[in-house]
């Protein structure tokens, strides 16, 4: 646990211009493709909130309007997207509020180890608590100084560095605080529970005893 952010940072570290590397299997992509399931959501900023629910460590449920989540202290984190698929798209520049942030003015129970992210229309992926908490895990409003554009997640999408691009939802709205693993959207269809691309974690018969709850 916690361990894939190090790893993935010191990927970056001995990274030239001339020798990118790439996950294995990954092949690199000119320009930013659109993936995703389903139809892209309109945003309407008035029926928009930012939900943590599950097992907080009060017992409560916390909401921000998109006026209020969007005040959050902002930051910027340097990542590329690797899509299940096999193209990666390298060396974005994302903003948006870091995840431990979330975390710290919202904190879970102790005993929680996984969370659900969720996004409109019911799209969901699971994370261990460790990869949510890692310091680079970003719910990104920009990339490279711009607005998200609405077919890549406005008004907010995760950004998981270190996992395949489908463990972070476009059009997030909200976070579940699990005391145990569940499979989200992608997972209980195919996909690696963990989904490391340095690991090439594609799908879930490559799992192992211990990488996720039963299918
Ligand atoms: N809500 C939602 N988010 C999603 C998906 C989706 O189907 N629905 N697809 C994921 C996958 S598989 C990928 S590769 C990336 C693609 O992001 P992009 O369209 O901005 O390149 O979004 C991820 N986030
Ligand atoms: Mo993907």
């Amino acid at each position: 646990m916690g361990q894939p952010a190090e790893r993935d940072s010191g990927e970056r570290a001995t990274r030239g211009a001339a020798d990118l590397q790439l996950p294995p299997g990954q092949r690199l992509q000119k320009g930013w493709p659109v993936t995703h399931y389903g139809p892209v959501p309109k945003f309407r900023p008035e029926r928009w909130e930012f939900r943590v629910f599950g097992a907080t460590a009060d017992g409560e449920k916390h909401c921000w309007n998109h006026e209020e989540f969007t005040a959050l202290p902002y930051t910027t984190v340097e990542a590329d997207l690797h899509c299940v698929t096999k193209f990666s798209m390298v060396g974005a520049e994302w903003g948006g509020i870091p995840a431990r942030t979330v975390v710290e003015i919202a904190p879970p129970a102790p005993d929680v180890t996984h969370v659900m992210v969720w996004a409109e229309y019911g799209f969901s992926s699971n994370l261990r608590l460790a990869d949510f908490t890692s310091d680079r895990t970003l719910f990104a409003t920009h990339k490279d100084g711009e607005l998200l554009t609405a077919e890549h997640g406005f008004p907010l999408r995760l950004i998981v560095p270190h996992l395949y691009a489908w463990k972070g939802p476009k059009w997030v709205r909200g976070v579940e605080y699990m005391t145990a693993d569940r499979r989200g959207f992608w997972e209980e269809r195919g996909y690696h529970n963990l989904g490391d691309p340095w690991k090439e974690q594609r799908y879930s018969y490559q799992e192992e005893p211990g990488d996720g709850p039963e299918l």
